[in-house]
């Protein structure tokens, strides 16, 4: 008999960090319900080693012109260890360990928006895909290493660990299709994260997702 082997994304699995159900969440979607909210989504696992790479997908849907965040990896000592923070219509500003680059996206009329955010510490690198096409990449933070104690939710800046919601930086809308890899995905894989196709497996996934509600937030089909 052989035992299927799962490849190791965010290391996480047994022992310390709090486990939560899993659930596959395939065409499946968050629906932030109310403006101005202080509702977000804790994530588990947290990763198991520090980070020196990592790539994030996600997609959304908003009308929301003020500022929000989307996915907040707070630690003690830096509450934007990790963010993506939508400032303004036409601009993502995507942060590590406190610093940020900015890029700016093409706005039509109100559609969904899938982004990738991939880092890598030795080069100092910060890549971001929107709607599966890169955008010119940045640097950031060359030399950084991620902190695994960590909160980490959607919907929310942090502005403390775990704490410190601004209702006026909150995301209203629908979220789905969330990922981290603790390594950058290829072109390729960037590709498909966009298409919605097979992707590397991970511990933290919308197929295998450990979550937890806070607030005004339901689990709904995405509309298609
Ligand atoms: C991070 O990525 C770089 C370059 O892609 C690689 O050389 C390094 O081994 C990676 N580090 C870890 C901890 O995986
Ligand atoms: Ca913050």
């Amino acid at each position: 008999m052989t035992m299927e082997k799962i490849p190791i994304c965010l290391l996480i699995l047994t022992g310390l960090s709090e486990t939560l159900p899993q659930e596959d969440l395939h065409r499946k979607t968050f629906v932030f319900r109310e403006d101005l909210s202080t509702a977000y989504v804790i994530l588990r696992p947290l990763p198991e080693e520090p980070l020196q790479n990592f790539t994030i997908c996600l997609r959304s849907l908003s009308d929301q012109t003020r500022p929000y965040g989307l996915f907040s990896y707070a630690t003690a000592t830096e509450d934007n260890e990790i963010l993506i923070f939508k400032p303004k219509h036409g601009e993502y500003r995507v942060y590590v360990g406190g610093d940020y680059v900015a890029f700016k996206i093409p706005e039509g009329p109100t559609d969904w928006e899938h982004v990738c955010f991939s880092w890598e510490s030795a080069a100092g690198l910060a890549e971001f895909w929107i709607n599966g096409k890169p955008q010119p990449r940045k640097g950031l933070k060359k030399g950084h290493t991620i902190s695994t104690k960590a909160f980490l939710l959607l919907g929310q800046d942090q502005d403390s660990y775990g704490g410190g919601y601004d209702p006026y930086n909150s995301f209203t809308g629908e979220l789905t299709d969330v990922y981290m890899w603790d390594y950058i995905l290829s072109p390729t894989k960037m590709r498909s994260a966009y298409q919605d196709l097979q992707l590397p497996r991970c511990t933290l996934g919308w197929r295998n997702l450990q979550y937890e509600i806070k607030g005004d937030v339901v689990v709904k089909a995405r509309l298609r």
